[in-house]
């Protein structure tokens, strides 16, 4: 049976979980491209993915999940496009450990929504271990999240969270691979 590859990309600011997230989920050795931070850019963080992570996961015997997380920071943007060739879905990973975490992901989210308005995506809200992590309605209104888009919670340390959250974006793609066949006979 021939093995049916899928492209997915891990967005997010700088510092919601991308690494994380690809980190918990792989199979293989994830590659990592973190550097150590500047003294001016350390906020509990020691380092930063400045090229991109890449895991992957066997599904079935006969489906392949490969990720590819892009660098959060803005000065980084030009490889957003790069990255994200080809995709078949997204996961827009967020902080959600204070609003003004959740509003720093207004931009990159604005950008993913204009540049891949068609493909299928869903929102991650990271960090819901935390106590005063941010409720999903209020992420829905900061970010201006269409009403047919999925928000879920996710503690990207946690195994099974990570994979809740992967699923529930494979289902995202097969529906809206069906929705294409409905629309075009
Ligand atoms: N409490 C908590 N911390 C997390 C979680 N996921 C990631 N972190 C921490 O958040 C920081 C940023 O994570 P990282 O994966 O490097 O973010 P990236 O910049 O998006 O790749 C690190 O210190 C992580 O250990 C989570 O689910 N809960
Ligand atoms: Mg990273």
């Amino acid at each position: 049976m021939p093995t049916k590859i899928l492209k997915i990309v891990i967005a997010g600011p700088y510092g919601a979980g991308k690494t994380t997230f690809v980190k918990t989920i792989s199979e293989v050795l994830p590659i990592e491209t973190d550097v150590p931070l500047t003294k001016n850019e350390l906020d509990g963080k020691r380092s930063t993915t400045v090229a991109f992570d890449y895991g992957r996961m066997k599904i079935r015997e006969d489906l392949v999940v490969h990720l590819f997380g892009v660098p959060g920071q803005e000065r980084f943007s030009f490889m957003w496009k790069i990255i994200a060739r080809g995709m078949h879905g997204y996961l827009f990973i967020v902080d959600s450990s204070s609003e003004e975490r959740v509003k720093e992901a207004m931009n990159m989210y604005s950008f993913f929504r204009d540049n891949f308005p068609d493909t299928p995506h869903i929102i991650a809200a990271n960090k819901q271990d935390l106590p005063n992590a941010v409720d999903i309605p209020i992420i829905k209104s900061i970010l201006k999240v269409p009403y047919e888009v999925k928000v879920m919670p996710l503690i990207a340390t946690n195994r099974r969270s990570a994979l809740l959250v992967l699923v529930a974006l494979l289902e995202e793609i097969r529906n809206t691979l069906l929705e294409t066949i409905k629309y075009t006979r």
